[in-house]
């Protein structure tokens, strides 16, 4: 069977037809404050977010500078976990970091 001058058959068109969209991605960002030191940033970012020491340092920075920085992407799930570890870790030890997720 022909349809726009291309080869298909009906089998192959109706997979096409019932595909699903790709899933959606969520970045977790770490907002800048003040107050929040630069070690304890560092520690979520290795320990959160699994970054090797030389990559947190760089993140951190620059949110730093910058007021905002990806710390990774990941399904909506794992995306709200990390943000609620992030969070939950910054009040025991009584830091005000910020953490937002993000559609990306
Ligand atoms: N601006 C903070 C300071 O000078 C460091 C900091 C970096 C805070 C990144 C939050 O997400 C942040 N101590």
């Amino acid at each position: 069977m022909t349809k726009n001058n291309t080869q298909y058959d009906t089998d192959t068109d109706t997979l096409n037809r019932n595909k699903t969209a790709p899933p959606k991605k969520y970045g977790v960002f770490l907002l800048n404050d003040d107050y929040t030191t630069m070690d304890f940033v560092v520690k979520v970012l290795t320990e959160i977010f699994m970054l090797p020491e030389e990559r947190a340092i760089a993140v951190m920075l620059l949110v730093h500078h910058e007021g905002k920085g990806l710390c990774g992407v990941y399904s909506r799930d794992i995306a709200e976990t990390k943000q609620q570890q992030v969070m939950r870790l910054a009040r025991q030890e009584e830091q005000p970091l910020q953490c937002v997720v993000e559609e990306v």
